[in-house]
């Protein structure tokens, strides 16, 4: 495909940024990485880039430094048909995964994504704790969060379940639709507007590839298929970024499907505003809400202005939030002893007699 860059979604900081830099290299935007190299969308379509050595430098101080999908690069083209992706430009937002098991730094999953749309399966029943978890995980990344409720046709209550997801989803638009009638897409689109980029969260099987097709109106992407013997599903390779016919960019990567949390609990008190604005008014500052006297959490709970099931999910996602930061704790700590052996060393060799 090939698309103006205003079309892969463009916005006006990056634009700005643009215009510094040297004519000769190119612009692009990044729609999947794999097996080393990148796919990048450019004015004049689709190419597969290599790092630079000084991308790879930066990757070597920096893991996170790497492109990924949604970024904004640029490009060197050589005299022998190499491409080398150069740098990468500077992120407006990021999602970050908690990396399971390996390091304690995250692994960034997609930038500069305007909104992120959780996408829920309205039948079977939603897991509101679930979508409390990816709510966190959105607010974080700087992107707006919103909760799209698909699969509309298939119950008959669909905006009185939207009633109770919108109450574990305060600041955040809860929509309703449905892929198959079509019902609700109207605002889904919206969300598009102005060649937005539109991320999508959500677990397998909840309708995201669906979503995507009835929103281009052909079919882009796979969608699954229970197989007949009832052994699991199947999927095929996907595509990542997606530039919608009508506007818009739609970012639908596998690595979004199930994400751990990122450490700094700020999209947890965005997500769960309620509950900050109580445990502001407990007697301790470090009240943990648990046995303490005068804790304006238990006192809510017991009034029953805050419902237990949401005050559960909360403290779930803060032992993992808590636990998350003390491994990066871990790990700062690591690097800061490393560093200052790597500058001892060279502030000794500095006092060597030179010959
Ligand atoms: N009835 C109904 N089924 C849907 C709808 N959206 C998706 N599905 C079905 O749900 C299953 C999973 O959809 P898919 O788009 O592949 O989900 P993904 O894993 O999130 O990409 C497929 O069998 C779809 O046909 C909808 O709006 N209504
Ligand atoms: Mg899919
Ligand atoms: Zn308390």
């Amino acid at each position: 495909m090939s698309a103006t860059l205003q079309a892969l979604g463009l916005d006006a900081s990056t634009a700005e940024f643009l215009q510094s830099v040297p004519e000769e290299l190119v612009p692009g935007r990044v729609a999947r990485v794999d097996k080393g190299l990148a796919t990048v969308f450019t004015e004049d379509g689709p190419v597969r880039a290599s790092w630079s050595s000084s991308l790879l430098a930066e990757i070597a101080a920096d893991p996170q430094a790497g492109p990924c999908t949604g970024d904004w690069v640029v490009l060197r083209f050589w005299p022998d048909d190499r491409i080398t992706l150069e740098s990468v430009l500077p992120r407006r937002t990021t999602i970050v995964r908690a990396e399971v098991g390996g390091s304690s730094r995250g692994q960034v999953l997609a930038a500069n994504v305007d909104v992120i749309a959780i996408v829920v399966g309205l039948h079977p029943e939603p897991n509101i704790g679930r979508i409390e978890r990816f709510l966190a995980l959105a607010w974080e990344s700087g992107a707006r969060p919103v909760v799209v409720l698909t699969k509309a046709d298939l119950v008959g209550d669909a905006d009185a379940l939207a009633e109770d997801v919108a109450l574990a989803a305060p600041g955040a638009d809860v929509l309703v639709c449905s892929a198959t009638t079509g019902v609700g897409l109207d605002d889904v689109r919206a969300l598009l507007d102005g060649d937005a980029t539109l991320a999508l969260l959500g677990s397998s099987g909840a309708g995201k590839s669906s979503l995507v097709n009835a929103l281009a109106g052909v079919e882009l992407l796979d969608v699954q298929e229970i197989r007949e013997d009832g052994k699991g599903r199947h999927t095929s390779v996907r595509r990542e970024l997606i530039v919608l016919p009508a506007g818009g960019v739609v970012i639908d990567t596998p690595g979004l499907r199930g994400i751990g949390l990122q450490e700094s609990g700020e999209g947890l008190a965005a997500a769960f505003p309620d509950i900050t604005a109580l445990a502001a008014e407990c007697k301790f500052k470090d009240c943990s809400h648990v046995m303490e006297p005068d804790c304006a959490v238990r006192a809510a709970l017991e009034d029953g202005s805050l419902p237990y099931r949401r005050y559960e999910s909360w403290v779930k996602l803060r032992r993992e939030a808590a636990y998350m930061a003390r491994r990066a704790d871990v790990r700062l700590r690591a690097q800061a002893k490393k560093d200052w052996a790597r500058a001892s060393k060279s502030y000794r060799k500095d006092l060597k007699p030179r010959p």
